[in-house]
């Protein structure tokens, strides 16, 4: 559903890779793709730009750690921001009364009497005894269809006198009563359109019922008009949540994106079928996740963010630029990437990283080679220049190790420092240590 979107998304970030830093010229083009992704994603156009305007801020102001690079950066807060729209955390549904009442309202044919069975099955399955009310006497068969779809879950469903939707509504109530139900899940009549007939009798429904929830189905494939229906329902009606469905078919999905930010109503559960299980708790993370098809560099760059200490990654940004950098620094490093946990966690998790690269291996090696700087004077750590052959002898004895790993590390630090004076920037000092050959 969202491979388009997560196509375009890709190309943004791979502008930025292999810049130096973010700046606001080299991102224009990547956040300039990402409004157009959003823009085909069917996202509606105020959302994008308060979207996009937000991303930037982000991107230049300083939250993020300078030691990643710019596209693990960019990812991050297009991530975070994503996850923001859509809500933060999935919203569950709140039903406090005995019984609790919800009520599904929406334009027909979106998805509200399949969204009724779908809701009862999920309260049932999780030990509820709920009852189902038609009270849309318009649709033809619609109260067929409930009673049908009942009869299969074995729920029972109220359809009153078939005629009134407030009777049939007030039946319901007395039914669920008598049959200790501990929910009722109404259906309610759509119209192609939104006209006053029909919210005037929504309206009525929700004041005899007074429901715990309201919630309004919405069809993912409906695009922009779903936004605009949306805005008006919930101002008619206060809503407090959705139901997006058929986001199996080929809809673009950025409904989704649209509706809680034009609204502040979360969604609540998305229909991923036309079965009855086919409805599933939303949830924000999961999805942006999905959209943006880079879980793994996520929690790559949420796990460094995690571990790595930032005052200390400055101070050796800094020793770095005045090429002040010695292998005293390089043992911090060193221990630094230690802290990080499990390299082989870590490699793992790095796209395009090669398989069969010895991570044991490494993780031994930064052991030992922390062991041959321990065993060096300071004023060898500060000059590495004065160690000369029976130095070497001296400190691979001292560590328990041979000439050829103390030249080895020679050689490694050497690499290190060529490398951060070529790269002459800040901001990648990580990146380029993963990049070493411990
Ligand atoms: N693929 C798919 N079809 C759905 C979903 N939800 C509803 N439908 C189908 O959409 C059509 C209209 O659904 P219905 O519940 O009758 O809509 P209502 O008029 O709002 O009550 C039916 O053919 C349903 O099977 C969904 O999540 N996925
Ligand atoms: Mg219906």
């Amino acid at each position: 559903m969202f491979e388009t979107l997560q196509e375009k998304l890709g190309r943004a970030f791979k502008l930025l890779s292999g810049k130096g830093r973010i700046s606001e010229k080299n991102i224009e083009e990547a956040v300039r793709q990402v409004r157009l992704s959003l823009l085909e994603a069917d996202v509606n156009y105020k959302v994008v730009k308060e979207f996009t305007s937000e991303v930037v801020d982000k991107a230049l102001g300083e939250e993020v750690l300078r030691s990643f690079s710019p596209d693990q950066q960019f990812i991050k807060i297009v991530r975070d921001e994503l996850i923001r729209v859509l809500g933060g955390k999935s919203a569950r549904l709140e039903l406090s009364s005995s019984p609790a009442g919800i009520v599904l309202v929406g334009l027909q044919g979106t998805g509200k009497t399949t969204t009724c069975a779908k809701l009862a099955y999920k309260l049932k399955s999780q030990g509820k005894k709920p009852l189902l009310v038609a009270a849309d006497v318009y649709r033809p068969a619609a109260i067929d269809q409930l009673e049908q779809l009942g009869r299969q879950m074995g729920i029972a469903v109220c359809s009153g006198d078939r005629k009134n939707p407030l009777k049939i509504v007030r039946q319901g109530m007395e039914d669920a009563s008598r049959n200790v139900n501990d929910v009722i899940v109404f259906d309610t009549a759509g119209r192609l359109h939104i006209d006053e007939q029909m919210m005037t009798e929504v309206r009525e429904i929700v004041s005899v019922v007074k429901p715990d929830e309201i919630l309004m189905i919405v069809d993912s494939m409906m695009g922009q008009d779903a936004v605009n229906s949306a805005r008006k329902f919930n101002d008619a009606l206060e809503l407090s949540g959705f139901v997006v469905t058929k986001l199996d078919g080929d809809a673009r999905g950025g409904v989704i994106l649209s509706i809680r930010h034009v609204t502040g109503k979360p969604v609540k559960f998305v229909g991923t079928s036309e079965k009855v299980d086919g409805l599933e708790v939303f949830h924000p993370d999961r999805l942006v996740g999905r959209i943006l098809g880079m879980g793994d560099v996520l929690s790559l760059v949420d796990k460094l963010q995690e571990k790595v200490d930032t005052d200390k990654a400055r101070e050796l940004e800094e020793k770095f630029m005045k090429n002040k950098f010695d292998l005293e620094d390089f043992l911090v490093q060193l221990r630094e990437l230690k802290k990080m946990g499990s390299l082989a966690d870590i490699l793992e998790m790095v796209p395009g990283m090669p398989k069969d690269v010895d991570v044991v291996g490494g993780e031994k090696n930064i052991a030992r080679t922390e062991a041959i700087i321990n065993s060096m004077t300071s004023g060898e750590r500060k000059n590495p220049r004065i160690i000369d052959y029976s130095r070497k002898q001296r400190i691979a004895r001292g560590s328990g190790t041979t000439v050829v790993e103390v030249n080895k590390v020679l050689k490694s630090f050497d690499q290190m420092k060529g490398m951060f004076k070529k790269m002459g920037k800040k901001g990648k000092l990580l990146k380029g240590l993963k990049g070493m050959p411990f």
